[in-house]
């Protein structure tokens, strides 16, 4: 009674292609502009920009490390086992071993330190991205983001430089409005939407927060690099949610001061919360009654 085996693959096939998507890799990696290059540098993480930024990409860091040393271990053990219990000969069964119990204690006590190891560094960063910027939970500025279907609009609340007024921007779809932020100065974002789940995203930040109706998330940081960055909704809130953009400056605390002004000079006083738009849906005329929308100051 003979064994079936069967036939060793030809792997003649294999390699070619190897061979030839190792120069294909090189010439992509060839065609990256010097920016592209800087991000690959840096594990595709934008710049950070801010005083928390810091927190999230030392996390990225050291996961890519430890990633790599499991992998190599991982793929080390593999190919040593594959290469040293191959099969020598078409009539030969290599050693078939099943319960190797110190094997299987190995395999699920090492992926729960890992995970453990992972979620307390992870918490950790998430505390120090979190944490309020003084301890009385002050910060220089206040600004009062709310999203709504679909763009943003930013409050500068209550800001010494207009007289202690509050100004804002409301953008629309049509027109991406500019959060502004004073380089070296400790700001509290408050995340507001009068609709539906938006997510607040600077992708220079390295974080995402969640606007969600209802519930006033926020966080605070000090920008540290100035320049322009770009500012997008996160969560797939609508028809036009991929309009809901916005462009980030981080300048000096005069220029700051100086756009607040322009924003009193345009009549851009009051806080705007958004809303409106709700009590517009069709069929929605009577249902949805927000009660801070009868509080908001004229978007116009
Ligand atoms: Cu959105």
């Amino acid at each position: 009674m003979g064994l079936q085996l069967p036939k060793r693959a030809r792997a003649s096939r294999a390699r070619v292609s190897t061979m030839l998507m190792v120069p294909a890799g090189l010439v992509a990696l060839g065609a990256c502009s010097a920016e592209d290059q800087e991000q690959i540098t840096r594990l595709a993480m934008p710049e950070p920009v801010t005083d928390r930024a810091p927190f999230v990409y030392e996390l990225w860091q050291w996961g890519w490390l430890a990633a790599a040393i499991v992998g190599v271990a991982v793929w080390g053990l593999m190919f040593y086992a594959a290469f040293k219990f191959r099969r020598r000969s078409d009539d030969e069964i290599p050693v078939q071993t099943r319960y190797n119990l110190p094997i299987e204690v190995l395999y699920t006590i090492v992926p729960v330190i890992i995970v453990v190891v992972f979620f307390f560094f992870t918490v950790r960063a998430q505390d120090g991205v979190l944490a309020e910027a003084a301890e009385n939970g002050e910060t220089d500025h206040t600004i009062k983001v709310v999203g709504q279907k679909w763009s943003w609009s930013f409050n500068y609340v209550e800001e010494d430089a207009v007289g202690g007024e509050t100004v804002y921007t409301a953008g629309t779809p049509a027109e991406i409005p500019t959060l502004m932020l004073p380089v070296d100065e400790t700001v509290t974002v408050q995340l507001h939407s009068p609709d539906v789940i938006h997510s607040f995203w600077i992708p220079s930040f390295l974080m995402k927060m969640d606007v969600v109706p209802g519930r006033d998330n926020s966080f605070s940081f000090t920008p540290t690099e100035e320049g322009e960055y770009l500012g997008k909704c996160a969560e797939l809130c609508g028809t036009y949610h991929s309009r809901m953009l916005f462009n980030v400056e981080i300048v000096s605390a005069d220029e700051y001061d100086d756009h607040l002004r322009d924003l009193r000079d345009q009549g851009n006083v009051g806080e705007v919360l958004g809303g409106d738009d709700v009590n517009q849906q069709a069929g929605l005329e009577d249902g949805v009654h927000d009660d801070e929308t009868s509080e908001l100051g004229d978007q116009e």
